[in-house]
């Protein structure tokens, strides 16, 4: 990390290593390594790019399948001109389900330089938790980020069991800060994600107050979609959000917060009186079009504060704010429906990314369901066909999403992030043309070896 930056023209003294910021290369995030007999070389725009060749070198020169001895290593000669074809490339970490300490979130996030990711979604409210400490509403994480107890199982499994095991934990400030300061370092941007106005439960036991009917809601200690929501009729909810809100935009310098906006359902607002005098008082047609009213509402609050919001697909029901990005996570529909409006998409298509799927048929830990084996994650088409010419820069990246009901422990979440990731990350980064996965799972093998080395945990594939 103290690596010394030689700008170009500053002399020609003989080093090992030589790096160079030029504008030779167009894309920020690009660069140029060449390995030769007594020199490396590094060319890059930024220093984004500087960092990833020195990425590419760190893999170059691990696992010890090369000589390393008495402090000597051989680094392979070779020259490498590399740049990313898509924006964002990401991991989402769903804490609220199960938490996990800031010390797994660095490991996490050297794992995705690794992997030359560059965005770190981190899924800090919902309805089992609460996990970011907010000054002026203590409440939330006094109550909010504490659980009397948690399903046993699966959630098709019924009747319901409960372990009657006290459960939670939370980020303070300075968590945060450390995860965003660590962050930066390697080159990633940490997007915060404040669900609303469903996935809220959390918040409606620390505030009874901002639920329709106004008193206690019964927690939620189970997985799926709870039906008590913030209620959108009432002014204390928009209070309430943007004061949350507002630290969160002074705790995270990235452009965007995502505001969550996925299965909402409308039941309690139908029978809210505010939720109805709120829908007379806007002329909304239902309560998709008060949602679309909540979303933008809280929009333009975040534009005000110099930030851009991005939610899950359904935002796009009842009509989307202006400026909004969507993350496509119900197939790719959402995602070309927007792209094709002129909003940017992050694709996070379930049946592709969703790391929260079976891996194999056989032998694997109790999960949610699915099934996406490493081979799917790399069939996925981050493009979608049906975009149009004109369109299709709308179409930024993608992401690999973790949600945890079924993940108690980090070693647990090392081994279904890794290695379907590492697919992940190559379709994100490739040129399409290039991506073989026979070709992909053939060089994995050197990859199993750098997780042995960095102890990560992760799902070794059958032997063929
Ligand atoms: C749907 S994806 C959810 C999450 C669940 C996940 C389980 C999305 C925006 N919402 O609340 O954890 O499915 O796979």
């Amino acid at each position: 990390s103290d690596f010394q930056i030689r700008k170009a023209g500053m002399g020609n003294e003989p080093s090992a290593i030589t790096v160079t910021l030029s504008d030779s290369t167009t894309n920020p995030e690009g660069y140029r390594l060449t390995v030769g007999k007594n020199l490396i070389s590094i060319e890059a725009g930024s220093e984004k790019g500087v960092f990833y060749a020195f990425q590419t070198l760190i893999q170059l020169i691990y696992p010890g399948s090369r000589q390393i001895s008495k402090g000597k290593t051989a680094v392979p000669c070779v020259s490498v001109i590399d740049d990313p074809q898509y924006i964002w490339r990401g991991i989402h970490l769903d804490v609220s389900r199960h938490f996990f300490q800031k010390e797994f979130i660095f490991k996490l996030l050297d794992a995705m330089a690794m992997h030359k990711l560059n965005t770190f979604h981190w899924h800090l409210t919902d309805d089992q938790g609460w996990r970011i400490e907010i000054l002026k509403y203590p409440e939330l994480t006094a109550k909010g980020a504490w659980r009397d107890e948690t399903l046993i199982g699966h959630g098709s499994e019924t009747p319901w069991k409960y372990d009657g095991i006290r459960y939670g934990g939370f980020y303070t400030r300075q968590d945060v800060r450390d995860v965003v300061e660590y962050s930066s370092r390697l080159h990633i941007n940490v997007l915060p994600e404040i669900e609303m106005p469903g996935h809220a439960v959390a918040a409606l036991i620390s505030y009874p107050g901002l639920s329709c009917e106004g008193s206690q809601v019964p927690p939620f200690n189970r997985w799926g979609v709870s039906g008590d929501v913030f209620c959108a009729g009432k002014e204390d909810t928009f209070t309430f959000l943007e004061g949350v809100l507002s630290e969160v935009c002074e705790l995270f310098p990235y452009e965007y917060i995502h505001i969550g906006g996925d299965e909402c359902p409308k039941v309690k607002w139908h029978e809210c009186p505010d939720c109805q005098k709120r829908m007379a008082d806007n002329n909304l047609k239902d309560e998709s079009e008060l949602q679309s009213y909540f979303v933008k509402r809280i929009a333009a609050f975040l534009e005000s504060k110099g930030k851009k919001i991005i939610g899950w697909d359904e935002i796009l029901e009842g009509g989307i704010a202006e400026s909004a990005a969507v993350m496509s996570w119900r197939g790719s529909a959402g995602g070309i429906e927007a792209a094709n409006k002129g909003h940017d998409v992050v694709m996070t298509p379930h049946s592709f990314v969703y790391l929260d799927y079976y891996q194999s048929p056989y032998n694997e830990p109790l999960s949610i369901g699915g099934m996406l084996d490493l081979k799917k994650v790399y069939s996925l088409l981050v493009m979608p066909e049906e975009i149009t010419a004109d369109m299709r820069r709308h179409i930024i990246g993608a992401q690999a999403n973790i949600w945890t009901e079924y993940m108690t422990d980090s070693r647990h979440v090392e081994y279904m992030v890794f290695p379907r990731i590492a697919a992940l990350a190559e379709v994100l980064w490739s040129d399409p043309a290039d991506l073989d996965y026979e070709n992909f799972k053939m060089r994995m093998n050197e990859q199993y070896a750098r997780y042995d080395a960095r102890g990560i945990n992760y799902r070794v594939p059958y032997p063929e």
